[in-house]
């Protein structure tokens, strides 16, 4: 099908939850929202420009997710999408080890953008079904996030977009980290954050 320029609908219990959707081309960005949308696995073409959809992965919760094109020259229009957003989606595609390194220094650029630091962030280690593909402990030392600060909220799930495998559980957990975000941020909220990166308590 082709960009799927969804209606921003808020949601009955308030507005959608801006949420980007990021990674190198062909790493299965617009695999992974057909597959929230569609709940299908429609071919896709190489994104140039940006597909947005609402979703509403768990109860209560709606967020609209803005896939945007990894092409090298897109890359740069990165950050004009980052201004409102509360959750960062990365797709990687675990398979291919010749582009590990550009996965992990554009995943460094965006986490040192200031609309972006502390951002909720899933890693999806995509492409599971492939030969070689790394498991997430292996994702987790490619793109360097032990070395985030301890109170960063971010997850590596694997997934296999093509299959669905891995799709919803993360999208659950990126609704965990976002309500948990949005709690901790009201004026009253607790200064003594959990220091567990991937805890998923809310
Ligand atoms: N084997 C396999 N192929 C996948 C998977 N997910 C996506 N693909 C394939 O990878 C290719 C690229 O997928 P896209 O979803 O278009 O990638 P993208 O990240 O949106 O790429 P850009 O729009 O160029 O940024 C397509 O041929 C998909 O069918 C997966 O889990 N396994
Ligand atoms: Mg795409």
């Amino acid at each position: 099908m082709g960009a799927l320029f969804a209606r921003l609908m808020p949601s009955s219990k308030g507005e959608p939850i801006r949420v980007c959707m990021l990674g190198l081309d062909a790493a299965g960005k617009t695999t992974v929202l057909h597959r929230l949308k569609l709940s299908d696995c429609t071919r896709t073409l190489p994104t140039i420009g940006f597909n947005v959809e609402t979703v509403t992965p768990c109860k209560g919760l709606t967020l609209t997710i803005w896939d945007i094109g990894g092409q090298d020259k897109i890359r740069q229009l990165w950050k004009h999408y980052y201004t409102s957003t509360e959750g960062l989606i990365y797709v990687v595609d675990s398979a291919d080890d010749t582009r590990f390194g550009e996965a992990a220094s554009e995943l460094n650029a965006i986490l040192n953008e200031h609309n972006m630091v502390k951002i909720p962030l899933v890693v999806l280690a995509n492409k599971q079904d492939l030969p070689g593909a790394v498991t997430s402990k292996e994702m987790e030392g490619i793109l360097q996030l032990n070395e985030l600060s301890p109170d960063y909220m971010w997850h590596v799930q694997e997934c296999c977009a093509s299959k669905g495998t891995g799709v919803f559980e993360a999208m659950s957990v990126l609704a965990k980290f976002i309500k948990k975000q949005k709690k901790e941020s009201q004026p009253n909220a607790r200064k003594d954050r959990n220091s567990s990166t991937t805890s998923l308590e809310t």
